[in-house]
């Protein structure tokens, strides 16, 4: 039966000559229309994986986030909410790559074997989509590499990755009955009721403009204002779904951050002083924004955001006296190479930072070993904050010897609640500031006048294989193709300031980025080390970045 399925499926969903998938930083991610063959793969894998852990839920969540409106992609999310584990990565592109069906078996077999997985475990899986047009022929090749492997399924349907994300996690703790429409209501009464009580004597009620992407971040934000109540006022922009090929169009978090842009579409919303944010398309990633007085663009990304959150935080534990000698909680932050000098430097002074790779999973990782509270922020906006059992334990169970250490302590337990301490959630991040915000007394000005940017700029350049660049130290240096870094140092040295090289793992390109003192210098200093990756991987001389 079981090998008869998978015939089936790969007669059904064959690779096509040349296609070669590879399971990057966010799972697989390229054009929709050629993932149908990875798609039923991936729903067999993830009923592997759930066997594998002991028939716990996993997560699949069919997205391809910032990316352009005709891409899509899929990754699978681990019992805990978490991605998948790192270890699995080389074998999801395996399975992917496979040519024919025996040489998918022979893969199979082997793989079954060496991970001593016992196919008797049930399997039990959740999954979601975004509101890409590739999206309901994707799940319906998921479903088939599910049914092959007789995992039972649970469809929650279109959402944003960081509600997937979430269920995973409480259809994997929970002890009630559930059905996944209670358990996103739950979601939403979670993060809104944490929020009320934290906004409770504020009085009026704020406005805030969000830049949804024209994704599934509109479909949630709009019920997430349902929950909010009178608490906070969302004005949502950017919202057309329906039109699926205006998704990340002009708009978006990722547009907003490497553009250094306002939307056309928000220009004639903003008005001086008001802040505003953008979502990505599956609305995990968040970058605030405003105009100053003079009118001028000017963006808080997710090094400001870490900046803020991390005050707010550790403000909390001291107030609430968990910062002595017996329960010291320890917070520090996580940030890639991405991350501005000013943000670093600003933060390295007041408490400790780790630098890590590109990808939530190494930020999360890294927070999650390295302290009691960890707060992590990708530039681009995508991160959130970990407490460890041990920190949530002296939370839940710390005695206040003061009323004002009292009112602390509810407010840090609120705002636990108010986080989705599984993944990214540009929701969840954009209720944390606004708590953030108010209870820190900071203006939006305020809050962007903590350190000042250094001018940046972040360059694609197009090569023939972005696998030979290859780097060490958290991708900060190259150590292939050899003697680049050294070409790259001796332009840093003339010219002041900071650059690294790193190949995508979402889109075939080699990404460049540079920072200096100066506008000026930041762009020069990109372009020219964008032109020296491009000299060392042999493209064509019309197309050299200039
Ligand atoms: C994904 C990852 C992020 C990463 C981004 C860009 O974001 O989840 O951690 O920063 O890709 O990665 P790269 O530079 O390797 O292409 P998203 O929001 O697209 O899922």
């Amino acid at each position: 039966g079981f090998e008869n399925e998978l015939r089936k499926g790969l007669e059904e969903y064959p690779v096509k000559p040349g296609e070669k998938f590879s399971y990057g930083t966010a799972g697989f991610r390229t054009l929709g229309d050629t993932l149908e063959s990875v798609l039923f793969k991936v729903g067999i894998l993830a009923a592997l994986r759930s066997k594998s852990c002991g028939g716990k839920t996993i997560g699949v969540m069919i997205t391809a986030s910032h990316n352009p409106a005709e891409d899509n992609g899929v990754k699978l999310v681990d019992p805990r909410g978490e991605m998948l584990d790192t270890s699995w990565e080389s074998h999801a592109t395996d399975f992917a790559n496979a040519p024919s069906l025996d040489a998918f078996i022979a893969i199979l077999e082997d793989f079954i074997r060496s991970k001593q997985i016992s196919l008797g475990t049930p399997a039990k899986v959740v999954y979601a989509r975004d509101t890409r047009a590739s999206g309901p022929k994707l799940v319906a090749a998921l479903r088939k590499g599910f049914a092959a492997m007789g995992a039972v399924a649970t469809d929650a349907e279109v959402t944003t990755t960081p509600i997937l994300h979430y269920l995973v996690d409480t259809i994997n703790t929970t002890t009630q009955e559930w059905n996944v429409n209670n358990l996103i209501e739950g979601y939403y009464l979670k993060l809104s009721n944490a929020f009320k009580r934290l906004l409770a004597d504020r009085g009026t009620s704020a406005h805030l403009l969000i830049d949804c992407a024209n994704g599934v971040g509109a479909l949630a934000a709009k019920k997430l204002d349902d929950f909010l109540g009178e608490s906070l006022t969302l004005k949502l922009k950017n919202t057309s779904v329906e039109s699926t090929e205006k998704l990340n169009k002009d708009c978006g978090a990722d547009y907003v951050k490497v553009g250094q842009k306002l939307p056309p579409s928000l220009t004639s919303e903003l008005r001086p002083g008001q802040r505003g944010c953008s979502l990505d398309g599956d609305a995990d990633r968040l970058i605030y924004y405003y105009l100053d007085d003079s009118g001028k663009f000017r963006m808080l990304d997710g090094d400001k955001i870490t900046t803020l959150v991390a005050s707010f935080i550790m403000r909390l534990v001291k107030d609430a006296g968990l910062d002595d000698a017996e329960e010291k909680i320890k917070v520090g932050v996580v940030q890639t190479a991405y991350a501005n000098g000013s943000s670093t430097r600003y933060l390295s002074e007041r408490l400790p930072v780790t630098c890590v790779p590109t990808g939530v999973k190494h930020l999360h990782h890294a927070a999650a070993e390295r302290y009691d509270i960890g707060v992590y922020f990708e530039a681009n906006g995508h991160g959130t904050v970990l407490f460890s059992s041990s920190a949530q334990h002296k939370v839940a169970s710390h005695k206040p010897s003061t009323a004002a250490q009292a009112t602390a302590l509810g407010r840090l337990k609120d705002v636990i609640n108010v986080i989705n301490q599984t993944v990214g959630d540009a929701l969840s991040d954009m209720l944390l500031v606004e708590v953030a915000l108010y209870h820190m007394a900071y203006s939006v000005e305020t809050w962007d006048k903590l350190y000042s940017d250094l001018p940046n700029r972040l360059v694609k350049v197009k090569v023939g294989d972005r696998n030979a660049f290859v780097t060490e130290d958290a991708e900060r240096r190259l150590v292939r193709p050899p003697g680049l870094q050294a070409k790259i140092d001796e332009l840093v040295r003339r010219t002041g300031g900071r650059s690294f090289v790193r190949p995508s793992g979402t889109e075939d390109v080699v990404r460049v980025y540079a920072e200096a003192k100066e506008t000026e210098a930041a762009i020069d200093l990109a372009l020219r080390v964008a032109g020296l990756v491009y000299d060392e991987a042999g493209g064509d001389p019309a197309q050299r970045p200039a």
